[in-house]
């Protein structure tokens, strides 16, 4: 059985949609229900749903054999997974967003993130000793309560910048969820991995 971990959230739907288009009819696969794995003996496969950024961790111990993530998971945590395929889905940039206001020029020394990592590593390639702030949520409000200068965060279509009056300042890098895998289940179940990136990338 191939053990397929999948983020809950704003990304499942359209990954069920991506395994339809491949003739995986995951449609029971709900996470309203309290059910957190899914058995299709018709298709060999376990699904496991699972919060976005667990599922980097359920793939680097073999508890699912691959997985669905957001790049910015990846980047943020970095796991011993293979990265496999760029699956296109949910894409979005990671950006350093200022208040509309502010000059572009104004030196940043505080920025709030639900991303550390990203946000420490883009600073210190420029050569910019800011203080990171990590906040879980609700980042836009750092710069409205004075929490932070500025923000590091993921913008789709910009309208939540936008409310906030918010602009971005630059874009960090192009985010989209990937396929991975765990590196044992990648050799010992290559033909069906293998098999299933085939079919993924004929629809892509
Ligand atoms: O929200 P929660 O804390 O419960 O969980 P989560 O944030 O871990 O998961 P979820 O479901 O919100 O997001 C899962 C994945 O979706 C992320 O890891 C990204 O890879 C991807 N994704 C794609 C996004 C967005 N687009 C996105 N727009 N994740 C978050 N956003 C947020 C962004 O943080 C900002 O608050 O949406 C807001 C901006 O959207 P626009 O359209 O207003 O620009
Ligand atoms: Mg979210």
């Amino acid at each position: 059985m191939l053990k397929i971990a999948l983020s809950k959230g704003r990304i499942l739907s359209e990954t069920l949609k991506l395994f339809n288009k491949i003739q995986m009819d995951f449609s029971q696969v709900n996470e309203d229900t309290r059910k957190l794995f899914f058995d299709f003996e018709e298709y060999g496969t376990r699904v496991i749903l699972a919060k976005p950024s667990d599922v980097p961790t359920y793939v680097e111990y073999g508890v699912a054999d691959i997985g669905v993530a957001g790049k910015d998971v990846l980047l943020e945590d970095k796991k011993d997974v293979f990265e496999l395929v760029d699956l296109k889905l949910a894409q979005c940039k990671m950006v350093v967003a200022i208040p509309q206001d502010r000059s572009i020029d104004m030196p940043i020394y505080r920025v709030a993130t639900k991303y550390p990592q990203i946000a420490e590593r883009h600073f210190v390639k420029r050569g910019i000793p800011v203080e990171i702030i990590k906040l879980h949520g609700s980042v836009e409000l750092g710069p409205i309560l004075g929490i932070s200068d500025a923000i590091v965060d993921i913008v789709s279509t910009g309208s939540t910048l936008k409310k906030n009056n918010l602009k971005i300042l630059e874009e960090i890098c192009p985010i989209s969820s990937r396929l991975i895998a765990n590196q044992v289940s990648f050799r010992v179940k290559s033909y069906e991995i293998m098999a299933l990136i085939e079919k993924l990338e004929s629809v892509l």
